[in-house]
């Protein structure tokens, strides 16, 4: 079948007010630009003309300011699920200005397809071939995209230039059923491949191809500094610690590991510590770091959902495919990030928080517990079901008026019950067989700044210091109100509590 080769603007122009639009796609990469672009400025038309214009946005995790900067800007969002990055977005998020839908980045699918967000009217895809019996080839995310080419009413492919015909074959496409009908999902190991290289759609549905040569807004990580250095040490040094006394098996478990500076400080500490064997990765987003350690034997495979690197790394992946193709696999988000696969693999998990609390309870969301910072990406599909849950956060934030460790977390993500390790560059606090009390302990002298532990045990004499799990209610998030009162939580006065 001859496909309609069209414009972004024609493509955009097919959208109306209203549509779901289900998006390719996981953090900036993979994620449609330039149709998004044009439906930035057909938003912008339209409210000129006093029309309304906002549609819902469906996708993989965040995408890059060519999608959620460009259309919150043109205020062309009403609804958008899952997690983002994006400054803008946000500001709009917390302005009231979008309904924003925070889950697990391994759940989106299937509520797409449970039908809990609505119908997707259209599916935009980044794919680097599509052929005409409806293959579509994705490029450096999988995603949501199998679930909503098939949901769709209609399929635009954005066809991508930037992204190399070479990647061909890095993904492995598979989408489980619905219950009462899904069975186990066979992989036993991080390379087990289960599906296909493409997305098989009936060409039908493909109303146009929009061809471009849009390279992804790929982000460069800030090189690691002597904070970051001291938290990636710290992790290696633990897990190196746990694997001589046997908690860890000898040939190592597979590691997930968040984005940003720290995850890339961690995978450095952990590629140098050699006591660590050379290991796998069962992680949703692969970054420079662990191509770097795959090059130098330390990863032996990585089974992720996105090539989150910056361009010329790609670059290099795709120019050197023969080496890379039997050390990298690319999945759709409800398998990279699965709990049942997670769990049976034994998947060691690192991801980041924002503050913690004594008791072990992680807010990796919410500024003060109301502002959205980005949203809970994978960290929940991963620490739930992990054999080791690991969060990372420096002890302090903004010059030290900020302690990350808090009496009482401000919003809840992950749950004392879920929390393993907390470890800062102070330390680590190993919460693993013990008590809530005995857990206050371990976090207030391991991973609290200096400036805040006797702040905090001075909390903890507020309470009774007996119950299961000992709370001064009252002054429980007495330290985030000092910080809103005069912008430094070391002044918090417990008195007023007592
Ligand atoms: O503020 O931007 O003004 O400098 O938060 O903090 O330390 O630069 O760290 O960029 O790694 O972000 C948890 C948000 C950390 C991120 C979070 C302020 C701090 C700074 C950013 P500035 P850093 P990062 C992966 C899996 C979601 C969960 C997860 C995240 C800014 O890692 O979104 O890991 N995680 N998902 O100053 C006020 C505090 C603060 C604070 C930090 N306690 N109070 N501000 N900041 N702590 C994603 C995927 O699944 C794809």
């Amino acid at each position: 079948m001859a496909f309609n080769y069209i414009s972004a603007a024609e493509a955009a122009s097919l959208i109306k007010h209203g549509y779901n639009i289900g998006l390719s796609g996981f953090t900036p990469a993979g994620t449609a630009k330039a149709v998004t672009h044009a439906l930035a400025t057909l938003a912008e038309e339209e409210h000129a003309k006093g029309n309304p214009f906002q549609i819902g946005i469906f996708t993989g995790a965040s995408t890059g300011d060519a999608c959620d900067g460009i259309l919150s800007r043109a205020k062309a969002i009403r609804y958008r699920a899952p997690y983002t990055t994006n400054s803008d977005f946000r500001k709009a998020v917390n302005g009231g200005q979008i309904a924003y839908n925070d889950i697990h980045l391994s759940q989106m699918a299937q509520e797409v397809r449970y039908g809990f967000m609505g119908k997707v009217n259209m599916a935009i895809i980044e794919a680097c071939e599509v052929t005409e019996d409806g293959k579509i080839y994705l490029t450096a995310a999988g995603g949501i995209s199998p679930t909503v080419c098939r949901l769709a009413d209609q399929i635009i492919v954005e066809l991508n230039a930037a992204h190399s015909k070479r990647a061909m074959g890095l993904h492995d496409v598979y989408e489980p059923l619905d219950p009462p009908y899904r069975r186990e999902i066979p992989i036993y190991k991080p390379s087990d491949r289960i599906g296909t290289p493409y997305i098989q759609v009936d060409p039908k549905k493909i109303v146009g191809i929009v061809e471009t040569n849009w390279p992804d807004e790929a982000r460069s990580f800030a090189d690691a500094d002597p904070l970051t250095d001291k938290i990636g040490q710290n992790v290696a040094d633990f897990l190196a610690a746990d694997m001589k006394r046997g908690i860890i098996p000898p040939t190592f478990l597979p590691l997930q590991s968040g984005v940003g500076n720290i995850a890339n400080a961690v995978l450095g500490a952990l590629g140098r510590d050699k006591t660590i064997p050379a290991f796998e990765m069962y992680t949703e987003v692969i970054q420079n770091s662990v191509i770097g350690l795959i090059r130098e034997g330390r990863v032996k495979f990585g089974s992720a959902c996105s090539l989150t690197v910056t361009n010329d790394c790609l670059e290099e992946i795709y120019n050197d495919m023969d080496f890379f193709r039997d050390k990298l696999v690319l999945r759709p988000s409800e398998i990279s990030n699965n709990p049942e696969v997670v769990r049976r693999l034994g998947v060691i998990s690192i991801n980041t928080a924002i503050e913690t609390d004594l008791y072990g309870n992680v807010n990796s969301t919410h500024i003060g517990g109301t502002k959205m910072m980005n949203g809970i990406g994978g960290s929940g599909d991963f620490t739930r079901n992990a054999y080791i849950s690991i969060f990372t956060c420096p002890s302090v934030a903004k010059e030290g008026k900020i302690s990350a460790i808090v009496p009482m977390v401000s919003h809840h993500d992950h749950t004392e019950h879920d929390v393993n390790i907390i470890i800062t560059e102070q330390g680590v606090a190993d919460l693993r067989g013990k008590s809530p009390k005995e857990r206050a302990q371990a976090i207030i002298e391991n991973c609290a700044h200096p400036d805040y532990k006797n702040i905090l045990w001075d909390y903890i004499k507020l309470t009774d210091g007996k119950s299961q799990t000992p709370q001064a209610v009252r002054a429980a998030l007495g330290m985030h109100a000092e910080l809103l009162k005069s912008g430094d939580m070391k002044n918090v006065d417990w008195s007023l509590y007592k």
